[in-house]
């Protein structure tokens, strides 16, 4: 991987976490209704697959989707505006935390009912394969969702028509309180795709370099034409389930033992050919972004200087985007009306 690339994830990773935290904060100021289902620990999964993608390739996320559609390349901005429910929102302000879309960008949400992206991800591959088309659709879904009976249907559909689609599973360990072990007789997600003959690869998802390389082998092959991959992604989330969950039915112990890996230390460590010394962490102190400036000036492949101006870019932009959701105004009554139908061509109707 090369050094432009390399900090393009890099900065997709941090712009993920700050994005989130800032989210929390502004939820707590009130600026933010509903649920809010955030991401830090889990950010090498959107931003290694999404990296490996082409712009031409569709994206199907779930409710825990806002770095998912900020690697996509939704502006920060449209994204931070559409939770907190503003006009200029990438949803009109209508969608909210779990419904952010952007067709133009082929970002094809957001859904709030878990197990819904698999038949719109076959529904899209499907008009790609009738259409001869190069493209791919990722169809994003957790641990929990692999139990719906709409899971089944479509990898059994995909595989038998041999649609263009990398199934990639968030395994975050937990659908809400319920460890993956206790809600799934297979626990092991990749394995469940041997049912329906789906190549498969079970990944580390907090190393955002192995994600990202599984997810280009994997597309290499989708392209090909064999049909659909399943890549299982073991990642952690270090929230609760949602703002609403404090999370107390996972062990603090376990908690930070899972801390200690953070994806976006491991990423950093894999800018540098050299790993840093436990001494090293440890001295950098408990915050992770701080542990990775520090390794970073310590290793002199990203200067210290470069670091700094890595993440002011990144708060700036966050900054930026809660101003811009500020400021925005609210959707109109005659805003809401203009969502509720549209005709074949996408055209809306009064
Ligand atoms: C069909 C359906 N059943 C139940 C729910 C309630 N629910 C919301 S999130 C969730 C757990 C999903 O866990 P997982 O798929 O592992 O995703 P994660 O939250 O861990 O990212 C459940 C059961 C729902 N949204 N939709
Ligand atoms: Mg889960």
């Amino acid at each position: 991987m090369d050094r432009d690339r390399a900090l393009a994830l890099l900065h997709d990773m941090l712009l993920g976490r700050k994005f989130e935290e800032r989210c929390a904060r502004e939820y707590m100021n009130g600026n933010i209704a509903g649920f809010l289902h955030l991401y830090p620990g889990e950010e090498a999964v959107a931003v290694g697959v999404i990296h490996a993608c082409e712009a031409s390739d569709y994206i199907v996320s779930t409710y825990r989707e806002h770095v998912h559609a900020l690697v996509r390349g939704v502006p920060a901005g449209e994204v931070m505006a559409e939770l907190f429910g503003k006009r200029t929102g990438c949803s009109r302000g209508m969608g909210g935390s779990m419904h952010l879309f952007d067709p133009e960008r082929r970002f094809m949400g957001g859904y709030a009912i878990v197990g819904e992206t698999y038949p719109v991800a076959i529904g899209l591959a499907y008009g790609i394969a009738m259409r001869n088309l190069p493209e791919a659709v990722i169809c994003f879904f957790g641990d929990g969702a692999v139990n719906q009976g709409t899971f089944h249907e479509s990898l059994n559909m995909a595989a038998l028509w041999k649609l263009p689609v990398l199934f990639v599973c968030e395994n975050n360990q937990y659908a809400i309180g319920t460890e993956v072990h206790r809600h799934s007789a297979v626990p092991e997600v990749y394995k469940r795709a041997a049912a329906y003959r789906i190549p498969t690869e079970r990944v580390d998802g907090m190393d955002v370099l192995a994600v990202h390389k599984a997810t280009e082998h994997a597309l290499r092959q989708i392209r090909a034409g064999t049909g659909p991959w399943l890549l299982e992604c073991l990642t952690y989330r270090f929230r609760g389930h949602s703002m609403a969950d404090p999370g107390h039915y996972r062990p603090p112990v376990e908690v930070k033992a899972h801390q200690r890996i953070d994806p976006l230390e491991l990423a950093l460590r894999e800018l540098s050919p050299i790993y840093p010394t436990p001494e090293q962490i440890a001295a950098a102190g408990p915050d992770a972004i701080l542990k990775l400036r520090q390794y970073c000036s310590d290793q002199g492949h990203l200067p210290d200087e470069d670091f700094r101006q890595l993440e002011a870019q990144v708060d700036a932009e966050v900054e930026a985007a809660v101003r811009f959701a500020l400021e925005s105004p609210e959707p109109s009554l005659e805003d809401a009306w203009q969502a509720l139908l549209a005709n074949r061509r996408g055209e809306t109707l009064l």
